[in-house]
């Protein structure tokens, strides 16, 4: 097949799991063109077989708001046209759902068609899509795709409660190529690696994600702050976003900024996540949970909070353990008792390996999204 996915490029979930779906369907000989508005941060390496589109966004005085979405489906049309695209996967509803539609209806005029599908990620429906202003034209998109998909069946069943939507809509959970996202077999190599983070005896706690208020970082800071009062530990903190200098006020605030390292936006995390003994995943809401499912397939529990979809992708007690939100003293706690009992931390830390591999690996899911394409296709 030949298919074009728009994402947003930069750090977020749903941009990871385009881009990530993108270079699993090439590597299985689809041919994938990226439309986007900065090249998808995740591409580098594995990219054979797939393009990239820019999308160009022109100022003009008279623009207070350059209107990205209108250059976004005309160069969703050009590139359909021009390499004969059969179908366009967009991820995230706001505003890609909108210019998905517009491209199409263009094609129809030429007499190509160009169905779309459009992927729901989190807060494209339940932050953003609920704002008034973006509503309607929202579950009108959704409304009129050829295809929609979800990443739980938590925002599934939100889509359909919020926005009233009456179309299908198939689960596709999140997923991670447990080859590139694996735990470090050889004990004495993990050892040597976690040492430039932590000495011998210390707990390595991390955090990865976009830093927005959504994740609740400072949670993350107070955690590890008790934590540390009880045993040697060090807190790495991966990603960047608006409330890290909050966080690392804090740190400093709570005396323990030596332990806690931000290491900003990093490029290959699956080369961090199997040095640590546990993710932190405070949420105030997530619909899956990608970065605890990466944490997973690296043979790292979470401790997280029981929100959204989260109880979907972590079997509390099993591969991880929910509190919840904002329950800081729980977590604490549950992350404290957690490391200081080796056989059960081996035992959720061989869990979680398994149930990534069982139910999330890559060559389970994307297969599902070939069918879903050819489904939609035929229609
Ligand atoms: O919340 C983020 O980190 C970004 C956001 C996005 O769309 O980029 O993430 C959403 O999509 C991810 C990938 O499908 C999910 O794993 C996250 O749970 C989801 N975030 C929320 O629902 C808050």
């Amino acid at each position: 097949m030949r298919i074009g996915i728009t994402c947003y490029p930069t750090y977020g979930g749903s941009g990871v799991v385009a881009t990530e779906l993108g270079i699993e369907l090439a590597a299985l000989g689809h041919e994938v063109h990226f439309i986007s508005y900065s090249q998808p941060f995740r591409l580098s390496g594995r990219d054979g077989g797939i393009f990239y589109h820019e999308v160009p966004v022109s100022s003009y005085p008279l623009f207070e708001f350059p209107p990205y979405d209108l250059a976004l489906a005309s160069r969703m049309a050009e590139v359909a046209e021009f390499n004969e695209l059969d179908l366009l996967h967009v991820h995230y509803a706001i505003p890609h759902s909108v210019s998905a539609l517009l491209a199409r209806q263009m094609l129809a005029t030429r007499g190509r068609r160009l169905p779309f599908v459009t992927t729901l990620h989190g807060t494209d429906i339940t932050l953003v899509g609920l704002d008034r202003s973006y509503l309607p034209i929202t579950r009108y998109a959704i409304q009129e795709s050829d295809g929609v998909t979800s990443i739980s069946d938590y925002l599934k069943d939100k889509t359909v409660e919020d926005f009233g939507v009456t179309r299908g809509i198939e689960v596709v959970p999140n997923f991670v190529n447990c080859d590139v996202y694996a735990p470090i077999a050889d004990e004495q190599k993990r050892a040597e690696a976690r040492r430039k983070l932590a000495a011998p005896d210390e707990a390595i706690l991390m955090h990865l994600s976009n830093f927005r208020p959504v994740k609740r970082v400072v949670d993350v800071v107070r955690i590890f702050a008790n934590v540390v009062r009880q045993m040697p530990a060090q807190l790495v903190l991966v990603g960047d976003g608006p409330d890290r200098s909050e966080a690392e006020w804090l740190a400093r605030d709570l005396g323990i900024h030596a332990r806690v390292h931000f290491l900003g936006k990093q490029e290959s995390v699956n080369e961090l996540l199997p040095l640590a003994d546990l993710l932190l995943m405070p949420s105030q809401l997530e619909s899956f949970g990608l970065a605890a499912l990466e944490a997973m397939a690296c043979k790292v529990p979470s401790i997280a909070t029981r929100v959204g979809g989260v109880p979907e992708l972590i079997d509390d007690g099993i591969t991880g353990l929910l509190y919840p939100v904002g329950d800081v003293k729980a977590m604490s706690e549950g992350a404290l008792s957690l490391l200081g009992d080796k056989t059960r931390l081996e035992a959720m830390r061989d869990a979680a390996r398994k149930t990534a591999q069982k139910r999330f690996c890559a060559t389970l899911v994307v297969p599902q999204y070939v069918r879903y394409y050819e489904a939609v296709m035929k229609q």
